[in-house]
């Protein structure tokens, strides 16, 4: 049986990868942080959701516990999934988002160099689209491969930059199969409410319910790559699976706005939106009973925006055999009807 430690466990894309892994019959470790013990309420409901997973606590900050995990498991495969994740976020706390999105990576690795794992142990590391940055001068027609320049706009962006060279450095120098999976937005039910996408999709459950006026957004024009989080997972399995390490971008080659994203979540709910007005004071519109349900927060704005993310998975397509199975209408529908399902039940 193999054995596999994801970092990040509690988090959207641990949750998918825990299940399909336990799915392929490894036994499953998961690195979860904070002061949680059984009695702990988080603790129970992972504990509860994922049973099969052996909760391991350790802080991406801390060398000594990843390193004594790492010495306990002895794990074939680790996938580096921890991070603050959050863009926005990250120019409100950039110190600590260097801290655990950087050097945490170089924790992991350290960690498996210290107890003796480097020639055996796998390693994954969860890079992003955001180090493109989308500006024009570097952004293909045909949407960015693993050969693209990077021009990260974030202190997020630029911590996985670090995590992502560092990876590929320590491939370089100690021999280590570590591979980057330079994932573009990958979204579903286990999405956290601070990601757009899951804002909107509980946003339109609960003003159909009738438990919520309205939304408040940021910049309605930027575009995603936008793929199923379910779907994302596979492709970082099958790379530790090449029998060389390497690095591959995972995305659909599509990309949409923020404003498709909400028209077709409210059409999903049955409500037609219709935008009026311009700038900061354009608002979206129920075009059956003329109420506002979209409005725009300047608050949700950001220092530097990444305009347009499009991905090319032709490599990944190629040598992984992966693609994407949930499209564009089929991830905000699979994302509404979830969280109308969930509301609904919380009326009972
Ligand atoms: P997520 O839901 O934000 O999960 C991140 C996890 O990291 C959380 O469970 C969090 O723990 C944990 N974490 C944060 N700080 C930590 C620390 N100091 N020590 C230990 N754990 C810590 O992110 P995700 O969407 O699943 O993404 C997984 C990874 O892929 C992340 O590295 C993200 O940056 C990267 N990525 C995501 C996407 C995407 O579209 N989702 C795209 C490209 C790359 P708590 O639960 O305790 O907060
Ligand atoms: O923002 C705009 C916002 O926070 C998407 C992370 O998983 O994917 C994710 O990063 C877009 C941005 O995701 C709101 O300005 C408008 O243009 O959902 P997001 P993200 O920044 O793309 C990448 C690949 C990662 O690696 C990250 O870890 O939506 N936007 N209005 C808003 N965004 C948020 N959060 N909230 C709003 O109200």
């Amino acid at each position: 049986m193999k054995k596999a430690l994801i970092t990040g466990v509690a988090g959207q894309d641990g949750g998918h990868l825990a299940k399909l892994l336990h799915e392929k019959g490894y036994e499953v470790h998961g690195v979860i942080r904070g002061q949680m013990e059984a009695s702990h309420p988080r603790y129970k409901t992972l504990k509860q959701e994922m049973p099969f997973v052996n909760l391991v606590m350790a802080d991406l900050l801390d060398l000594a516990a990843l390193t004594r995990a790492l010495q306990e498991i002895q794990p074939d495969e680790v996938y580096n999934l921890a991070a603050i994740s959050h863009v926005g976020y990250s120019f409100r706390d950039p110190i600590l988002t260097a801290d655990v999105t950087g050097k945490g990576v170089l924790n992991v690795l350290e960690a498996i160099r210290l107890a003796g794992l480097e020639k055996t142990t796998r390693f994954y590391q969860a890079s992003t689209s955001e180090m493109f940055g989308g500006l024009d001068y570097n952004r293909p027609d045909t949407g960015y491969t693993e050969e693209a320049s990077f021009h990260p706009r974030s202190p997020y962006g630029v911590a996985k930059l670090y995590g992502h060279w560092i990876t590929c450095n320590y491939r370089e120098s100690y021999g280590m199969h570590a591979s980057c999976g330079i994932l573009f937005n990958h979204e579903g039910e286990r999405r956290g409410p601070e990601f757009v996408t899951r804002k909107i999709s509980k946003a339109v459950a609960r003003i159909k319910l009738g438990l919520q006026e309205d939304l408040e957004l940021g910049n309605l024009d930027a575009k995603r790559d936008w793929g199923y989080a379910g779907d994302y997972v596979e492709g970082m399995w099958r790379m530790l699976q090449q029998e060389q390490p390497a690095d591959y971008v995972l995305a659909t080659g599509e990309t949409h706005s923020i404003r498709e994203f909400c028209e077709l979540a409210f059409k999903e709910a049955g409500i037609n939106i219709n935008w009026q007005g311009n700038g900061v004071d354009e608002t979206g519109v129920d075009a059956t009973t003329g109420k506002v349900l979209i409005k725009i927060n300047p608050d949700f704005f950001r220092p530097a925006e990444v305009d347009l993310l499009l991905g090319n998975p032709a490599k990944a397509e190629k040598t992984l055999g992966w693609k994407r199975a949930i499209d564009f209408p089929g991830l905000v529908k699979l994302m509404v009807q979830h969280d109308l399902g969930l509301e609904e039940a919380k009326l009972g």
